[in-house]
């Protein structure tokens, strides 16, 4: 890429997308051996809306959303609204990188990751735990009645036993029959697209002005037994400070750790950056530290106080539903820096 290429790319990163110039100019530099030719798609739209107001990953959000409504379009708080939200994934046996249905360890094994935030500054998490098919009421359980912030494996299945929860088969028989062909060459390779990323990550406001955000997935198809990925993370796959906003990621949970990315998201609106430009950077800044970012897929989201919103991803494929007063349930598209060749 020649010098002045370079220097537009620059400029057009940081101008178009409110990205930091800093970070604009370490992924121009990459563009030399990555071919990025996207930079300038990522836009600086910007969605606002009246609270209360809804967010969630992926086209599954439609549905959570709608199950989250019940509380907040009844005047209930952010933090009912997004357990009941994606409890909805969870349940759902069709998806398969959720709760029960989700994908198995490369060992057969389901092993889910959740966690739950509210306007307190109060968290709850649990990770590496089997046979429960709602971990984020578990991740909530967490939160209210234990001193800690995260259990996992046998410890949290324990807890989860005590506080009520019923032992479950969460291995369906697709999800196992899918697991065995993975088997027959038992590559691990997690692919950039919708199918192989549906973690369920939502953001609430409600009429109060309150926040809360919730996480819940099965993690990557055929990791090594024992793996979290970022959902349980607080601070990685979803952070919040009532005074500014809250933010959730999805994809690839290494990357997103890595970077802090949803802690990251929150830290840059509160220095100013709309929750889409917070969202663009934290993509931009993933892209910019990952050897190889054209391979792998992040999806981010954020909501701040106001009730603006906003999205971004690596690759092209990531949506996110919104609700909200004056929003009816829609899918928006979230911008990218990568076409996928
Ligand atoms: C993980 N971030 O375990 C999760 C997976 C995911 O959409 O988000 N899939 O890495």
């Amino acid at each position: 890429m020649n010098q002045s290429r370079k220097q537009f790319l620059r400029k057009s990163v940081a101008g178009l997308a409110g990205i930091s110039a800093f970070t604009a100019a370490k992924v121009a530099a990459k563009g030399d051996s990555l071919a990025i030719n996207e930079l300038t798609q990522m836009s600086s739209h910007q969605v606002s809306s009246v609270k209360p107001v809804v967010i969630s990953t992926w086209i599954h959000g439609i549905l959570a959303n709608e199950e989250a409504w019940k509380v907040l379009g009844n005047g209930g708080t952010s933090l009912d609204a997004v357990e009941l939200g994606v409890k909805t994934a969870e349940a759902d046996p069709t998806n398969q990188s959720v709760g029960v249905g989700g994908f198995p360890d490369r060992e057969g094994r389901v092993t889910l990751d959740a966690c739950i935030m509210n306007h307190d500054q109060q968290c709850g998490s649990v990770a590496f735990l089997e046979h429960i098919v709602h971990p984020i009421s578990v991740a909530r359980k967490v939160m209210e009645e234990t001193p800690h912030v995260m259990l996992v494996g046998k410890g949290a299945l324990q807890f989860a036993e005590e506080q009520g929860f019923k032992r479950e088969n969460l291995l369906t028989e697709a999800s196992e029959k899918a697991w065995r062909k993975w088997l027959e060459d038992s590559r691990y390779a997690p692919v950039i697209n919708v199918e192989n990323h549906d973690t369920i990550g939502m953001l609430a406001l409600d009429e109060s002005g309150n926040l809360s955000g919730a996480c819940t997935t099965s993690g990557a198809a055929y990791k090594m037994h024992g793996r979290v990925g970022d959902s349980p993370i607080i601070g990685a796959g979803l952070y919040l400070d009532n005074d500014v906003g809250c933010a959730v990621a999805t994809g690839l949970g290494e990357a997103v750790i890595r970077s802090a990315g949803a802690s990251v998201a929150v830290e840059l609106m509160r220095q100013g950056y709309t929750p889409q430009q917070a969202c663009e950077e934290v993509v931009a800044r993933i892209i910019s530290k990952e050897k190889d970012p054209k391979s792998l897929q992040v999806g981010v989201i954020a909501l701040n106080k106001q009730g603006q919103v906003g999205g971004g991803a690596i690759h092209p494929g990531f949506n996110y539903a919104l609700l909200s007063k004056e929003h009816e349930n829609r899918m928006v598209d979230a911008p990218h820096l990568f076409e996928i060749k």
